[in-house]
Order: structure tokens, then C-alpha cells, then sequence
């Protein structure tokens, strides 16, 4: 595949609804879209870094650069296959977010000249899939009900509730009280000590889907050891920043679920290994979130749609995140979404949205 040109195109979408966790408060959604130019063929990528190092060290400055001075300049001045990509780009330590924006794009470039869905090549065995909906720290319990009522009324299938310190056993117990038998789990985002072990076992109750992320990302062991003391099923996010990382952590016993997310994992190809060992172990996967815009969110329905994708993701409509979402909107339909069928990712941002939200652009030549 020829390409002749990279735009990288930083883009601002408010937020519907503004979003809190123990990581910080999000308010608008700035993010940093990569497009392939060639002169046959086009692609787009999304990279899922945050306007700061909250969630990994990686932030949309940080992507912009490596990919700007370090990644972009890797590939190969005549053809560039999307295949090579994951390992060429392998020279750089870290910088996933920004490895796996430049791959998804380079995916859906090839694809759309082959004219494939992303879903298709990955091997998706569903046509669409079940929407999960995260929900952040609220101000109040009355907020939070009045929040969840309005998800479960519009037909979403589970619910995930961010928990921190001050913010845990009693939200999750109102929300549990008032909605009996509601697919419920719980993302901590790393905010607990091993001091909190006890709180955390008061969670047991509520009959939760899983505990994510309660421990700082490096802290297997601390992981292990809750595993054991507690009932509620852990699943890792934070910490498996790539398949090898995940099944070290399965085998010593840090987590029995497992988040799967692009954009931490430095792209496709890894969340496919990642995906391929849950399956042969029957280890419970899902597809992971970050806000993103429908590019991205294109590209997580089609992996979602993959059989080992056993649990609901962080895969809501356009409308729960965007008052306009940069491609025509993902809808929720009877408690689904979806999975594009067009070839690549099978969405394209809607120009008159794009220039809406581009905020800055620079072109690079190959
Ligand atoms: O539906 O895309 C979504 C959001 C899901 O909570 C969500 N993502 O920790 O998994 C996460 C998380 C996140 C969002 C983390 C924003 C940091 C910022």
C-alpha cells in the first residue's frame, strides 16, 4: 500500500456528560486522530491518549510527538504494510496509544482497498454487540440513581460504576438496592492500598460482575493477594499493558477477567494475542473504552465482535459520550450495537463535524 502524507488532526468533543473517576474529571474529550493519505487509498486512527498522564503516562501531546519523531519516520518510504507495522514499530519502548493509532490506521487504509471490514479480517462472529455503560463519581447518591435509571431505561445491558475512596460500598449498595439483578461491576482506576482490603471485601455483597483496577498497576501480587481474600472477581486493566503482561498476571492469579484495550496494548495485532489466550483458557474478556469518538469506537466493535469477547464492554451509543459525534452516531438497539460492515473500519467522520472539532492539523510527508 502507497502513502504519501500523515495528518495528525488534534480534535475537541464536549462531553454530554461530564466524567469523573479517581483519575481526574474530563469535561471535553481532546484527542488526536492520525490520517493516512496515499494516492489510492485513505485510513483513519484514533489514539486514545488523554490531555494528561492520568491513566497511563502517555497524553495527546506525548502521542503527537512520538508519533510525529519517532514512529511515523519508521515506516518504510515505499509501501507500508500493516502487518509488519507492530513489530517495525517494536523499536520504540512504550508510546502504545500512539503505536495503535498509527496501526489502526494503516488497517483501515489497507482494508478499504481490499474492501474488508475490520470485523470481518479480525474474524468477528457476531454482528453486533451487547453495550456496556460506564458511569463516574457523581456528587451525590441521588445523582448517581437518577444516572443509572436513565442507562437502564435506554436498554443498556450492564453498568459499571466508578469507584475511589469515600466514593464505594455505599453507591454501589444504593444502586444494587434500587436495581436488583442489574449486571453491575466496579473500576477503581488504581485507587486502593492494601489498607483498603477490608473495605474492598465489603463489595462482596452486591454480587458484583468483577473488581477492575483496585491496586496500582505494578502491584501484582498486592492484586493476587486481594484475590484471595475477596469473593468479587478482579480483572486488570491498567496493569496488562501488553498479552505477556496479561498472562503473567493470570498465572499468578492477579486477576481472573481481563480488559482488553487497543490503545494500551499498543495496537491490534497485540489485543488479538491477548484475545486468542483468553479464548483458549476460557479466561472472561471484554472490550475497554476510553472515550472515544466513533473512529475508534468503529474499530472496538469490530474487535468486540471476536468470540472471545465473553462479558459486555465499555461500548455505549454516540449519545451517552457526544452532543455530535464525529461520524454518523452508534445507536443502541435493544441493548446492542452494531459492528460496522463497511470495508476498514467502516466509518468516516462526517466533514462538516470535522472541521467543527479540529482544533489544529499537521500534515508530514513520507
Ligand atoms: O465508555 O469509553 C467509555 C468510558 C469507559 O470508564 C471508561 N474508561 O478506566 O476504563 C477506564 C476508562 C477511562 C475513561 C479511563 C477515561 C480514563 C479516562
Amino acid at each position: 500500500m502507497l502513502l504519501s502524507q500523515i495528518e495528525l488532526r488534534r480534535i475537541r468533543l464536549p462531553l454530554v456528560t461530564p466524567f469523573r473517576s479517581s483519575q481526574g474529571f474530563i469535561t471535553e474529550r481532546e484527542l488526536l486522530l492520525v490520517r493516512l493519505i496515499g494516492p489510492e487509498v485513505e485510513g483513519w486512527g484514533e489514539c486514545v491518549a488523554l490531555s494528561s498522564p492520568e491513566y497511563t503516562g502517555e497524553t495527546v501531546d506525548s502521542a503527537h510527538n512520538a508519533l510525529k519523531r519517532e514512529l511515523i519516520p519508521l515506516l518504510p518510504a515505499d509501501s507500508v504494510s500493516p502487518w509488519q507495522v507492530s513489530a517495525l514499530l517494536g523499536e520504540v519502548v512504550g508510546n502504545s496509544m500512539a503505536k495503535a493509532a498509527l496501526e489502526m490506521g494503516l488497517w483501515d487504509a489497507e482494508l478499504r482497498s481490499r474492501e474488508v471490514s475490520l470485523a470481518q479480517h479480525l474474524g468477528a462472529t457476531r454482528s453486533r454487540v451487547p453495550a456496556g455503560v460506564a458511569v463516574g463519581v457523581m456528587d451525590a447518591i441521588d445523582d448517581l440513581l437518577a444516572a443509572v435509571e436513565s442507562y437502564v431505561d435506554q436498554g443498556y445491558s450492564r453498568v459499571k460504576l466508578k469507584i475511589q475512596p469515600g466514593w464505594d460500598v455505599e453507591p454501589v449498595r444504593a444502586v444494587r438496592d434500587r436495581f436488583d439483578g442489574l449486571p453491575l461491576q466496579v473500576d477503581a482506576n488504581m485507587a486502593y492500598k492494601k489498607s483498603d482490603f477490608a473495605l474492598l471485601a465489603e463489595l462482596d455483597e452486591f454480587g458484583l460482575l468483577m473488581l477492575e483496577q483496585p491496586l496500582a498497576a505494578n502491584d501484582l501480587a498486592g492484586h493476587a493477594e486481594l484475590a484471595r481474600q475477596i469473593q468479587t472477581p478482579i480483572c486488570l486493566d491498567e496493569s496488562l499493558s501488553s498479552a505477556e503482561a496479561a498472562e503473567e498476571a493470570v498465572e499468578l492469579g492477579a486477576c481472573s477477567i481481563v480488559n482488553i484495550k487497543p490503545g494500551r496494548l499498543g495496537g491490534l495485532a497485540e489485543a488479538l494475542r491477548l484475545h486468542d489466550f483468553c479464548l483458549e483458557r476460557s479466561i472472561p474478556a471484554w472490550c475497554g473504552g476510553m472515550l472515544e469518538s466513533g473512529i475508534g469506537r468503529a474499530a472496538n466493535l469490530a474487535l468486540a465482535a471476536l468470540p472471545g469477547f465473553t462479558l459486555a464492554g465499555d461500548l455505549s451509543a454516540s449519545n451517552r459520550y457526544f452532543y455530535r459525534d464525529l461520524t454518523p452516531p452508534f445507536e443502541l438497539r435493544d441493548g446492542h450495537i452494531d459492528v460496522p460492515t463497511g470495508p476498514g473500519i467502516g466509518v468516516e467522520p462526517l466533514p462538516e463535524m470535522l472541521d467543527e472539532a479540529t482544533v489544529s492539523t499537521e500534515l508530514i510527508e513520507l
